[in-house]
């Protein structure tokens, strides 16, 4: 059986663009085979619907991994997304440990909060599981407010000085992943972009671009699943994440003129941008 496939984990929001619905589609698209876990069933996403319903699946998990093990089903790579408790974090990390190809790449996004606050059902005791859960990552992909959280660190919104930004990809590093890869980075108004750090090289990199006003639902997965497709198929940290974040604005400028569509972008639209970048 070929192995050569990805293993996506995070929940299921059926409307709303976000995780599996947009991790499924980018990850396909880039040509990568993609099986899925689903964390839970929620109706919505929780950023802004008002009622949603939500499904736990923690207890599925087990005996899903027994049949991949008893099947052979092994994966070369893991992307995490949307987890909802300290429980499933130690059944991923026994998915990764028991079903990986050699060479195994793990890509962490801490996926909890935005803009300074934690999501609605998340608390500082599950930061700080997922920081210990970053141990297990080649790459690590937290915005300001996530590493915040997870590091005890203040949260600052915008013009950034590279101290702290610098201060954040390294005390993120402790946490003992390879790779750094910070989001919602800005030095200067109007720019915004995300800050890498390799603890290999010890290289620390910056990629920006124009910023573009309003709050967009959902970016954060877009720009991950973009961001791990572009590293199974083989690009560097720094130019993986130069892709990710191109694919990311270019979803933006395909949602900024609907004013009606404010619970997710329309990275459908990018993605022959996507395919053609990756020619
Ligand atoms: O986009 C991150 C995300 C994923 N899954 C669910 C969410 C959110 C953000 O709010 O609510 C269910």
């Amino acid at each position: 059986m070929e192995q050569n496939r990805i293993l996506t984990i995070q929940d299921i929001s059926c409307v709303g663009q976000c995780s599996l619905t947009v991790a499924l589609p980018i990850l396909s698209s880039m040509g990568i085979e993609t099986a899925i876990l689903p964390t839970a069933i929620l109706s919505t996403h929780t950023g802004g619907f008002q009622g949603f319903t939500f499904h736990d699946l923690t207890d599925d998990m087990p005996a899903i991994m027994q049949h991949w093990q008893k099947e052979n089903i092994r994966f070369r790579a893991f992307y995490t997304g949307y987890v909802g408790s300290a429980k499933q974090l130690q059944y991923i990390s026994d998915i990764m440990d028991n079903l990986a190809t050699p060479g195994r790449l793990i890509v962490i996004d801490p996926v909890m909060g935005d803009k300074g606050k934690l999501y609605v059902g998340f608390d500082m005791p599950f930061a700080k599981q997922m920081a210990k859960f970053c141990a297990k990552a080649d790459v690590i992909l937290p915005n300001l407010t996530e590493a915040a959280f997870m590091l005890d660190e203040e949260y600052i919104e915008a013009n950034h000085t590279e101290e702290y930004i610098v201060r954040m990809l390294k005390k993120a590093a402790t946490l003992g992943c390879k790779k750094v890869l910070l989001t919602g980075v800005s030095f200067e108004d109007g720019k915004l972009g995300v800050a890498t750090y390799d603890t290999e090289t010890q290289k620390i990199g910056y990629y920006f671009r124009e910023r573009i006003d309003g709050m967009f639902h959902g970016t954060g997965d877009v720009f991950a699943s973009a961001f791990t497709g572009a590293m199974v198929r083989g690009l560097s940290l720094e130019e993986a994440a130069k892709v990710a974040v191109d694919f990311t604005v270019e979803a933006i400028r395909q949602t900024i003129d609907d004013k009606d569509h404010w619970y997710g972008v329309k990275f459908e639209k990018a993605i022959p941008y996507l395919v053609e970048r990756l020619k």
